[in-house]
């Protein structure tokens, strides 16, 4: 070979490795959290945004959150702020609702070099889109600085209904700054429900003006509702209350002491000390209270669902002692106090449903360990059911599936997000010789635990907790939750067929630097590096 030849050839192959090079970069998958469930990169030219030339368009004013959200999204990666545009102007990114695509979330990026598209089935969809795109803008910052937005395509829906956090204002008050910016956090991961644990032995945290004697020092007023549901609902997330009862109620009872049990009338109670206080089974007063309670709760909250707990009831130290409960228990011919749960949620739950809300509950089963193989009581069909306790989910799932309630997977072994995520990690007061549940262990959760199709047809999504027994502020929800919540996000929303726990950790590093300068605290999960 001449040393012309050799040369040509060396340079035709430093050109295939330099064109290739990009290529292989770019093949690359953005850092989506949750993975979508279709997504499909085009080797084609970028869509480049300009200030002067590009506007949003929405074909309908319900689309205004999406494009505000679009535009700040914009703001944030490219410095520009794109203004909004009627529908159909030159050069215009489009947001639209899509009728012919099914299901609430259902939505599709279609990015090119003549257009940018977000399409889906409802407004929440749509928005769904826009945080799919600000992910797909992280994957490379430099070019998203100048406007340039990757050829993709992505067509992508939930693999369950609900995504849902729970916090826990009622162990420590968060105030309303605080949850809107938990809000916003969890809205970049498409989680679509936020439960508050209102009430519980530390605190009641609603002002009502039924019962304003019940409100802590610290508690949400009606106008904090309304602010935290409505920055929620421009989320689309829904905000699920949750007054647990009948245990988990000493809050309650250091204020009505008398809707205890008889023998514990004159047990001193200290909010923030007593716990294993039940409200009596056999007072008529306490139906008539929440009778006044659930309505008011219930027109605070948009949401279809009210959270009754119904968790970790002290029955032996409470209903079975008590002279009344067990004249109760007699005259129904019961052999078990925990039996007195059955007319109990009857009366309460008829308050839930007058109402027009669905109640949810915690699934307790007749025993906390295995081998428990029955509800507690028999749940009404159209109580929601949250299996949580650690190595009973097997259970619940068999058990709601062959009883037909609906079900949420909060299992502790996944969706404990109180629980350390490694040894000498936080918490470091109020660890009962919790389980540890690390990132990986988060992410290697699939929900209907591969069980058939038609077995976990039941299973409604998931939740993840944060009891804040030993989270005093946000900083430490928020350290809790990420980034377990993100594995979560991705468990409950993509089939199990797209998701890989290595991917994943690659997908995880950008996200956790967006945390970081949101100024969102998170564990960084060291032992997934340097090895
Ligand atoms: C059990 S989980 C509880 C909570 C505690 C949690 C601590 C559940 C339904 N009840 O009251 O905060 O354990 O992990």
């Amino acid at each position: 070979m001449t040393l012309r030849r050799f040369s040509r050839r060396l340079i035709a192959g430093l050109l295939l490795t330099l064109a290739a090079a990009p290529m292989r970069a770019a093949s690359k998958v953005p850092p989506f959290i949750p993975m979508p469930n279709s997504y499909v990169q085009d080797a084609a030219a970028p869509f480049v945004i300009s200030q002067k030339h590009t506007f949003i368009s929405a074909d309908t004013a319900l689309l205004r959150p999406a494009a505000d959200a679009l535009r700040r999204v914009l703001k944030a990666r490219t410095g520009m702020d794109i203004a909004l545009s009627p529908k159909g102007a030159k050069g215009s990114i489009t947001l639209a609702i899509d009728t012919a695509l099914l299901g609430a979330e259902h939505y599709r990026v279609a990015v090119s070099k003549k257009s940018l598209a977000i399409t889906g089935a409802t407004p929440a969809a749509v928005f769904r889109g826009v945080m799919t795109l600000n992910q797909l803008l992280l994957a490379d910052p430099h070019e998203a600085e100048r406007g340039r937005i990757p050829a993709v395509k992505i067509d992508d829906a939930p693999r369950f209904a609900l995504r849902a956090l729970m916090i826990d204002p009622a162990r420590n008050f968060l105030p309303v700054k605080d949850v809107k910016r938990f809000i916003e956090v969890m809205a970049k991961y498409k989680y679509n429900a936020l439960q508050l644990h209102l009430t519980d032995d530390q605190g009641w945290r609603i002002a009502l003006k039924s019962y304003p004697q019940l409100a802590s020092p610290q508690s949400y007023s009606a106008a904090d509702i309304r602010e935290i549901v409505a920055y929620a609902a421009e989320h689309y997330i829904d905000v699920i209350p949750e007054l647990d009862i009948p245990g988990h109620t000493a809050a309650f009872l250091s204020v009505y002491p008398e809707l205890g049990c008889t023998h514990l009338l004159n047990a001193p109670i200290k909010v923030g000390e007593t716990v294993n206080r039940m409200l009596c089974a056999a007072n008529d007063t306490v139906y008539t209270v929440y009778n006044q309670i659930l309505p008011e709760v219930a027109s605070l909250f948009p949401s279809q669902y009210i959270h009754l707990g119904g968790d970790e009831a002290a029955v032996p130290a409470n209903w079975e002692q008590c002279p009344r409960c067990r004249a109760m228990m007699e005259q129904k011919g019961y052999k078990r106090a925990s039996q007195l749960m059955i007319p109990f949620f009857e009366r309460i739950l008829s308050s839930v449903r007058a109402t027009g809300k669905k109640p949810i509950m915690w699934c307790e089963l007749n025993n906390i360990y295995p081998p428990a193989d029955d509800y507690l009581f028999p749940y009404p069909q159209d109580v929601t059911l949250v299996s949580w306790r650690g190595g009973l989910t097997p259970t619940c799932l068999s058990l709601t599936a062959q009883s037909g309630h609906k079900l949420i997977m909060a299992p502790g072994e996944h969706a404990y997000l109180d629980y350390p995520q490694m040894h000498h990690d936080l918490p470091e007061y109020n660890n009962w010789g919790m389980p540890i549940t690390t990132l990986e262990q988060a992410y290697r959760f699939d929900p209907g635990y591969g069980r058939t199709a038609e077995e976990q047809a039941h299973v409604w999504g998931v939740m993840g907790t944060l009891w804040a027994e030993a989270m005093p502020d946000i900083n430490r929800v928020t350290y809790m939750a990420y980034p377990r919540a993100l594995a979560l996000a991705e468990a409950g929303w993509t089939q199990m067929e797209h998701r890989d726990w290595a991917d994943f950790t690659q997908r995880l590093y950008p996200n956790l630097d967006e945390l970081m300068r949101l100024g969102i605290s998170f564990r960084v999960p060291f032992e997934l590096s340097g090895k």
